[in-house]
């Protein structure tokens, strides 16, 4: 199986494995040393798969309504097709809908993950109410960058975690992180105060290919065969990205990636509240996701 980021083929010399953090062996400050040595906290299993598959189901069966999924729809193969713009007025009110799902919020803003991130914090925790749910298929992927520009503007404190929902090998798309890129001091220059909906002028994107820059700065590119109740941990200036979902079964990658920060920090009012505005004030019209999962991406 081929790793693939925009149609070219990754190296195997320059792939590495994400390191594992065991949470029932390690105390708070080992977390926080982890995560501040290696820019990532790796945590396998730590939803119930079972709860994940429930909200897999829930959200792999709207999905069908519209006709982007087959049947069985428990099986998450993209049909090609789509009828959601048909069958919804409002691109971005569908895809609010499918973001509020019970089975899925119980997850992203559930007890589990506060407590995670209250352990990591040393303070309570609070979740972005506005959430990132993506369904992904046929060859797409999300550009490197990191995250400050988006989630920065009124506190630094802030990580996010990215919530597997499906079984994604590297075919299907998986994260990557580039090994030792949250302490690159260039990076953190080029997007320290950077605002991606303020500064037009600039992009979140890193343009160049995730192996040219692997191999420049002589690092790996590191990601995981992730199983669904696994989480991914990461800073604001952790370079990321994900591979192209080029699965040939035509499964989609289901992910969702949720902020957390401590709770008595500044809160953006994007992302919080009963109906969050999101990064450009358009809403989860903004996000891909709330594109059929047919047609093409955008990037920022
Ligand atoms: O899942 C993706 O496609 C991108 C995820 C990401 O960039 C993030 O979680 O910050
Ligand atoms: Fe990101």
């Amino acid at each position: 199986m081929d790793a693939l980021i925009n149609g070219i083929k990754v190296p195997h010399e320059l792939l590495g494995d994400l390191k594992e953090t065991y949470l029932g062996e390690s105390d708070d400050t080992s977390l926080r040393n982890s995560l501040e040595q290696d820019g990532y906290l790796f945590l396998k299993n730590v939803i119930d798969p079972e709860k994940i598959i429930r909200a897999r189901n829930d959200i792999f069966k709207t999905l069908n309504e519209v006709r982007e999924l087959k049947d069985p729809f428990s099986d998450g193969i993209a049909s090609g097709e789509s009828i959601r713009d048909q069958i919804h007025k409002d691109r971005g009110v569908f895809w609010e809908n499918v973001s509020s799902t019970k089975s899925l919020r119980d997850i992203t803003n559930g007890n589990v993950l506060e407590s995670v991130f209250t352990r990591i914090f040393g303070s309570s925790a609070k979740g972005f109410d506005f959430i990132f749910l993506r369904a992904v298929a046929d060859g797409k992927f999300t550009a490197m960058h990191c995250d400050a520009g988006f989630f920065t503007r009124k506190t630094e404190k802030v990580l996010t975690c990215w919530l597997v929902f499906t079984d994604i090998t590297i075919d299907k798309g998986p994260l990557f992180i580039i090994e030792g890129s949250h302490k690159y001091k260039d990076i953190f220059q080029q997007f320290k105060g950077f605002d991606v909906d303020l500064n037009k002028n600039k992009k979140a994107t890193i343009d160049k290919h995730p192996v040219q820059f692997a191999q420049e700065r002589n690092t790996k590119i590191l990601t995981a065969e992730f199983k669904p109740g696994d989480a991914l941990i990461f800073g604001m200036y952790t370079v990321h990205g994900t591979f192209e979902n080029h699965a040939k079964d035509k499964k989609i990658r289901l992910t969702c990636d949720v902020r957390y920060q401590p709770e008595n920090e500044p809160q953006d009012p994007r992302y919080f509240g009963h109906k969050p505005t999101g990064t450009t004030g358009a809403g989860y019209a903004e996000l891909n996701s709330a594109r059929p999962l047919n047609e093409d991406w955008h990037t920022r």
